[in-house]
């Protein structure tokens, strides 16, 4: 396998911490050892998150091409759009953003807070668009681009959660390379990686980063696009892409690529009550915290699949912590309660 011949344009502090959540697994009965990888701070800009790992694989072929502005897409309180106005920021570019109506939720200020406020802090040209959710490619992004060209500038376009970018699956190759670093300081290996997929660039780049040491089917996506059959077959195609980007010498198979459907209910972006029972538990006893679209899911999933004795006792499991809690201003109104 060959990342090394890509550009990196350094956006991380360097590799992500690894801890133990010590108290969650003990509360769970103490048989399996959670730890999380933590992608949520990984950055200065503007909180990091997950989109800044895989920037940092797109932002060289921007500059090469001579872009003057990033054009990204996602819903009104995407993390993807605030990791790209933060980079545009940091790079001196200008930004584009158009913000679709993904999630059936209204929380008074729901379009002013978290996310969205930053993004527009950060000197981003918001636009509020009135399309649904979609992870595919969209005409109002299209028109975006277009915009741009016709105001005499050149776009660079980033689409959804960069991951139908030819590139956008390499950033968590790195992740995979970077964890099997790490468990050679630990002095052991994990036995599953939990992540949560929605685009899916995320959880391909590491199924394909692990299926160099044979463990690709030791990554558990937890959907929370609810969606899955969409979000499984783009997996699936990305990761097919990004092994032959880095010549991983194999195949993609369809089980390489585990998908588990349980969690991403009721729709994009709303949680259901063992969301927010998992988000509540592993603040409470963590410190840690997670939002009610993506994170809070992949947590679900985890506390839920622990539980129910899915993992074999002993195992050792990694929840990597893509980011999110930016968004949880606009979901005041869940916790008001705590
Ligand atoms: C997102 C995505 P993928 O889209 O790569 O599958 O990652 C899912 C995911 N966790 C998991 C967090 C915190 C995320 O932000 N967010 C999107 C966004 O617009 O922010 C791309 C959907």
């Amino acid at each position: 396998m060959n990342l090394d011949r890509f550009p990196r344009y350094p956006l991380t502090f360097g590799p992500t911490p690894i801890h133990p959540l010590k108290r969650l697994s003990e509360h769970l009965g103490g048989k399996v050892q959670l730890y999380a990888k933590r992608e949520d701070c990984n950055s200065g800009l503007a909180f990091g998150g997950n989109k800044t790992r895989k920037l940092e694989y797109l932002v060289p072929d921007a500059l090469e091409q001579g872009a003057d502005t990033l054009v990204s897409i996602g819903g009104i309180q995407s993390n993807q759009t605030r990791q790209v106005a933060a980079v545009a920021a940091h790079l001196g570019m200008k930004c584009v953003l158009v913000q679709e109506n993904w999630v059936n939720y209204w929380d008074a200020v729901y379009d002013r807070v978290g996310n969205i406020q930053m993004s527009r802090m950060m000197g981003a040209d918001v636009r509020l668009v009135a399309d649904g959710f979609d992870i595919g490619i969209r005409p109002s992004w299209e028109d975006a681009m277009q915009s741009v060209r016709d105001a005499g500038g050149k776009p660079y376009p980033i689409p959804a959660g960069c991951s139908e970018h030819p590139l956008g699956g390499l950033g968590f190759v790195g992740f995979a390379e970077e964890v099997r670093a790490q468990e050679a300081q630990l002095g052991f290996k994990f036995d599953y990686i939990v992540v949560c997929s929605v685009t899916g660039s995320t959880q391909a780049g590491m199924v394909v980063g692990f299926a160099a040491d044979g463990r690709a089917d030791c990554v558990i996506g937890i959907d929370a696009s609810a969606k899955p059959a969409q979000t499984r077959a783009q997996i699936l195609r990305i990761a097919r892409h990004t092994a032959e980007l880095v010549d991983l010498g194999r195949d993609i198979a369809e089980k390489d690529v585990v998908l588990d459907t349980r969690y991403g209910g009721p729709e994009y972006g709303l949680p259901s009550e063992g969301t927010l029972e998992a988000i509540r538990l592993c603040a409470r006893l963590e410190g840690v915290m997670t939002d009610p679209v993506y994170e809070g899911k992949s947590m679900h999933g985890m506390i839920d699949m622990v539980r129910r004795g899915e993992f074999p006792e002993g195992s050792r499991v990694l929840y990597a912590h893509l980011g999110g809690a930016p968004a949880l201003n606009a979901y005041s109104f869940l916790f008001k309660d705590g």
